[in-house]
């Protein structure tokens, strides 16, 4: 089942993980190199052995096909994945006059009183994404990342919407090897929130049917890769329906693949859990890959095991 191909990952690295230090100072276990293979036509590959939320996916991967940078459109729709990030931005801006929130990642969750503070000086921040204008434009915005390079990748001499000719080459060409779009743009790194996770990926068609394979340099097992796994497959569906064929497979290949060392207890629990059947996804609407809303979208006999919460390294 989709859940065994990604406990099996977690497994291995419980198992044979190398313990490694991280950017975010949290402490990992690491596995270089792993490869998963989810066949699309079996259903969709969201995982049941906890939940995961489909709005927060689908809503972070319409808000990247749009080629939006901001977190207010991510806010609007209650998603507050991508705030830490942006928040990040501003508590360190001159323009913030707050407590110190250095290192809050760590001291929020090692520092109740400290938790206090961050958590109103987070919902200030996110009430002036979501109503101010000006700050919004500033502080909203993470840089140049996956909507920037996905719909107006620069270089010297142009700007190239790397999704629009994905999907018109498909069409015009499914024999070719070149579907690749990039996110990973080496000049632009350093004016982005967070380079970018999924770096690279490639779509291939054989007998009609229509397969991406996703190289992601760096994997947050436990609570990024059940929402890469969903983000990526709907996407494959979403430009298979655009280009009339029909799904094959979300091949997804990681560079550095760990466990956080805060979650290996929430990973064991998940272990336990027995798999339900996927769910399907259903698209309501004809509409273009480029109009569509999270509306337009439905998962339907989703069953699954209830969440489990766990801190997120910043
Ligand atoms: N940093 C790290 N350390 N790991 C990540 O997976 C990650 N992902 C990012 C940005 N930075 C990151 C963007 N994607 C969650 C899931 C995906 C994601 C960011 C956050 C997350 O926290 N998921 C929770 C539920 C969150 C909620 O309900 O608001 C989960 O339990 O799946
Ligand atoms: P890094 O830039 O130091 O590799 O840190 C990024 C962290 O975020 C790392 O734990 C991987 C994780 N991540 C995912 O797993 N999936 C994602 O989609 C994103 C944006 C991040």
């Amino acid at each position: 089942s989709f859940d065994k191909v990604y406990h099996d990952l977690c497994e291995e690295i419980l198992a044979a993980g190398r313990e490694k230090d991280d950017r975010t100072h949290t402490g990992t276990l690491s596995k270089f190199g792993h490869q998963m293979r989810f066949d699309l036509k079996e259903g969709f590959p969201l995982l049941t052995t906890k939940k995961v939320s489909f709005k927060l996916l689908a809503t972070e991967l319409i808000w990247f096909i749009k080629g939006d940078t901001n977190i207010r459109y991510l806010l609007q729709y209650n998603n507050n994945i991508w705030n830490e990030w942006a928040f990040k931005k501003w508590v360190e801006s001159a323009d913030y006059a707050g407590p110190d929130m250095t290192d809050f990642g760590h001291r929020s969750l090692a520092d109740p009183e400290f938790n206090e503070q961050y958590k109103e000086q987070l919902a200030k921040f996110k009430h002036l994404v979501l109503t101010d204008d000006t700050f919004m434009a500033t502080y909203g915005d993470l840089g140049n990342v996956y909507g920037k390079q996905w719909r107006h990748f620069e270089t010297k001499d142009r700007v190239t919407d790397q999704l629009k000719d994905v999907v018109e080459n498909i069409k015009i060409n499914p024999s070719s090897r070149r579907h690749i779009v990039s996110a990973w743009n080496p000049g632009e790194i350093d004016t982005m929130a967070l380079p970018p996770c999924h770096t690279l990926f490639q779509f291939y068609v054989q007998d009609g049917k229509l397969s991406c394979q996703l190289y992601q340099r760096s994997a947050d097992v436990f609570l990024g890769v059940p929402f890469n796994i969903a983000s990526y497959s709907l996407l494959t569906h979403l430009v298979a329906k655009e280009c009339g064929l029909e799904v094959g497979e979300f091949i997804h290949t990681i560079g550095d693949a760990h466990i956080y060392s805060n979650h290996i207890d929430a990973v064991k629990e998940q272990l336990t859990r027995k798999s339900f059947a996927p769910p399907q996804l259903e698209i309501l609407t004809n509409k273009s890959l480029f109009d569509m809303e999270y509306e337009d979208l439905a998962i339907n006999n989703y069953e699954a095991h209830a969440a489990i919460k766990a801190p997120i390294a910043v």
